[in-house]
This record gives structure tokens, sequence and C-alpha cells, in this order.
């Protein structure tokens, strides 16, 4: 792995990860980091107020969307590998600086994506003890600012998490694949049971909002999709990761796009759209359907689908971390792998204070869009990534290569700019802003400690 490398620090120094994820492993991974709140809750909002039943035609674009780009890092995770993801893929093809930029860029959207997921997950876990009469303090249920003194439950989630992370990364896929099949096992429920109350009344109005609410949809319900491209930061930890990486991140994107066409048609198809504008919109339809005991199974389904998104978030945040401290581009301390548990325990305990704050105290619900458009440039960077290396290392080894040339990077650029140009002007400030303070950082440290050195271009000469 990290083929390129002519100068990276000797990883053996520093401990190295356990190699043992199969490809069952990585593909519960993708789908532990892929169903969580999207399905869960966007799907009722953006159907009430931006694409009415034809909210899954908005699955269908983003679907196809990341379908291409899931390709695009099926070939650089099987031919580049590394656990820094796009970083890494990034630093092969395009430079330091750019590698530097969507590797601080990854950093956002995973920690931000773990934070405001701890923050819906505190609420579905609040809403649970409330239906079975337990009322924790108000005090400890919200951050300073929304009146309360912490969000206890979030930030307790947070060192669950963290704790787990540190034990190991086999202990963490069996996790994982523990909880995944508790979500799974909730979304078969519902679908077996809301197929009995179809009314195609229901679709009578399918586009209330035509193509426009369709697209803008479609930016929103994005996020449901986020997660596949964390699995590829397992690279160095998955045995013949040129074989199991594509098909971990191929298949659990598949079967979460199939999983999320039939679920958004269901919900749409049993009650009026209008109605689904509620936090818990899957659980509330069964409400609404006189089947309170399966309601509660999709809640428990619902916390077990936020526990793994962020789980596998964080374990993508640990590894990209990793792979930027290793090549000098951020404190080498942190390069460190426990030589016991064979995990990144210094990234872990400081990254899990950090969210562990951020969740616990602060209101950053409305930063959740930028999320979306880091991971949106993230990808497209991915896609420019295998056009650039076809161009300037046609002989690489390509274990798994797309096939009709450069059509599916293409695709892929061509609808991530698109549904990047659909989200706010708020959201683009926020993330230049954000770009901006990570180019400072980048020259004023990264670039003088950086241990490759590549300062002029791409490093591309093969070790
Ligand atoms: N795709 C993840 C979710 O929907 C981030 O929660």
């Amino acid at each position: 792995m990290g083929i390129f490398r002519t100068k990276s620090i000797n990883p053996g120094e520093y401990g190295t990860l356990r190699k043992c994820l199969n490809a069952f492993d990585v593909t519960f991974m993708g789908i532990g980091a892929i169903i969580g709140a999207g399905i869960f809750v966007l799907t009722g909002v953006v159907s009430a107020t931006h694409a009415g039943p034809a909210v899954l035609l908005s699955y269908v674009v983003s679907g196809l969307a990341c379908i291409f780009v899931a390709l695009s890092y099926a070939e650089l995770a099987a031919s580049i590998g590394g656990c820094g993801s796009a970083y890494s893929y990034a630093y092969a093809g395009l430079g330091e600086v750019i590698a530097w930029a969507i590797g601080w860029d990854l950093l956002l959207e995973y920690g931000l994506g773990i934070s405001t997921v701890a923050i819906g997950w505190s609420g579905y876990v609040q809403n649970a003890l409330t239906a079975v009469g337990i009322h924790l303090p108000a005090l400890f249920l919200k951050g300073p600012f929304e009146g309360g003194f912490v969000n206890l439950p979030a930030v307790l989630v947070i060192a669950l998490i963290t704790f787990l992370l540190c034990l190991g990364v086999r202990e963490s896929a069996r996790f994982n694949t523990a909880m995944v099949f508790v979500k799974l096992l909730a979304v078969a429920l519902f679908i077996v049971v809301a197929s009995f109350h179809v009314d195609t009344k229901n679709w009578a109005v399918f586009m209330p909002f035509g193509w426009t609410g369709i697209m803008h949809g479609a930016a929103l319900v994005f996020f449901a999709y986020i997660g596949f491209d964390a699995v590829s930061t397992a690279a160095e930890e998955t045995i013949n990761p040129q074989r199991n990486l594509p098909i971990g991140i191929i298949v659990s994107l598949i079967a979460c796009t199939i999983i999320y066409i039939v679920v958004s048609a269901l919900l749409t198809l049993v009650v009026p759209y209008q109605t689904l504008n509620v936090a818990s919109p899957v659980a509330s339809v069964l409400l609404q359907l006189h089947h309170p005991v399966v309601a509660a199974c999709i809640s428990v389904g619902a916390i077990a689908g936020l526990t793994t998104v962020m789980l596998v978030l964080y374990y993508g945040f640990s590894r990209i971390f990793l792979a930027m401290a290793r090549d000098g581009l951020l404190p080498q301390f942190f390069a460190k792998v426990h030589p016991r548990t064979q995990t990144p325990v210094s990234i872990l305990l400081g990254s899990g204070l950090v969210f562990a704050f951020i969740a616990g105290m602060t209101p950053i619900g409305d930063l959740a869009e930028l999320v979306n458009i880091g991971t949106l440039a993230a990808f497209s960077v991915v896609c420019g990534g295998v056009l650039v290396l076809r161009r300037t290392q046609p002989d690489l080894h390509r274990p798994f290569k797309l096939p009709f040339g450069s059509v599916i990077p293409v695709l892929g650029i061509t609808f991530c700019a698109y549904l990047m140009f659909s989200l706010p002007l708020i959201t683009w400030v926020r993330f230049i802003i954000w770009m901006a303070i990570g180019l400072l950082f980048y020259f004023n440290y990264g670039k003088k400690r950086s241990v490759i050195g590549s300062e002029s271009g791409p490093v591309a000469s093969k070790a």
C-alpha cells in the first residue's frame, strides 16, 4: 500500500494496523455507515417539503451520483490503497497541496458527521426513554446555548464509540455487524408491515413540486448515502484489499440504494406525504397505522443505525488522520499505533474529546449541510484522480478497472457538481472559510514538516 510514496515514515517504527477484515466485514461497515439519519429522518422532511412522493426519484438521482463515485473509489482503493482514502489518492495523482485540502475537507466531513449524528442519536434515545416512562433531567439533555448544561447522551455515546474503536478493529467490526443486523431487521419489518397498507391514492399527485423539487431533494437526501467512502479507509486492515474493497464499497452502496428506494416509495404510499414532516417519520407512520410495537422496534433499529454511522465515520476519520500524521502534515505524535490493540489510540482519544465537546455543548445542527458539500468536493476529487492517473500512470496495476474509459468518472463529477450547486450560498461560504483555515494551517505547519516533501507535483515514483 502507499505504492507511490518514496519517503513516507517507516510505519513499523510507529506500529502497524491489524489486517483482519474480510469482504463481509467491509460490506457491513459500508452499510453501517450509510443507513442512518438520512433514511430514518430526512426522507420524511424532504418528501413533505421538497419532492412529495417523488422523493424516491430524489433517491434515484443521488444514488446514481454515488454509484459513479463508488466505482471510481473502487478503482483507486484497489490500485493505490492506503488508509487515507481520497487524501491518499489525491496525493498520488494531484500533489501535496490538493491532497492536504482534501484530507482537511474529509476531516470536516467525518468530524461534523459524527457530532451531528450524536446529537440526533441523543434525541432518538430521549424519545425512546420518554416512551417507556423514563425522564432524564432537562439540564443534561441540551448544551448551554439551548438552555441546558450538557447533552449527556451525546457525550456518552461518543465515549462508548471511542472506547470500542480503541479496543481493536476486529471488536469494532463485530459490534458493527451486530448493530447492522438490528437496523436491517427494523427496515425489513417496516417494509413487510407497510406493504399491507399501500394505498395508491397517496400517489395521485406524484410530483407536487416538479423536477426542481426532486433535484433539490436529491441534494438533501445525498446525506443518506454518505459513508460508503469510509470503507476505503480500511485498505490497510483488509485482507486482499484489491478484491475485497471494491466488493465492500459497491455491494454496500447498491444494497442501500435499493433499500432507500423501496422504503421511500412505501412511506409515501401508505400515508399522505404532507404528514411526513416529523422527526421520526418511519416510526410515526407505523403509529399512524396503529402498530405501536412495530414502531418501537423501528426506533430501536434507528438507534442501532445511528450508532453504526458514528462508529464507521469515526473509524474513517481516525484512519485519514493517521495517514496525514504519517506524512508529517499533522503532528507525527498521532502516527503512533498502540502495540497491543493496533489502533491509533492517541488520535481516537484526542478527537473523542473534541467530538464530545462539540456534540455535548454546541448547537451545530445547522452546520450539517457542510457535511454534504465537503463530501461532494471529496467525491469530485476522487473521480478527477481516476482521470488524472489514467493519463499520468497508464501502466499502474489496476486490479479493478472501470469500463467505458472516462465516462463513469466524468458522470460522477457532473452529478457531484450539480448537487453542490444545489446547496445554499451560506453552506458555500462556510465551506470556503473552513478550506481557507486549512490552507493557512498547511502553509504554516504541514508544508514545513511534510515527510514526503512533494511541493511541486504528484509523488509518482513507484517504490
Ligand atoms: N449516511 C449517513 C446517515 O444517513 C450519514 O446517517
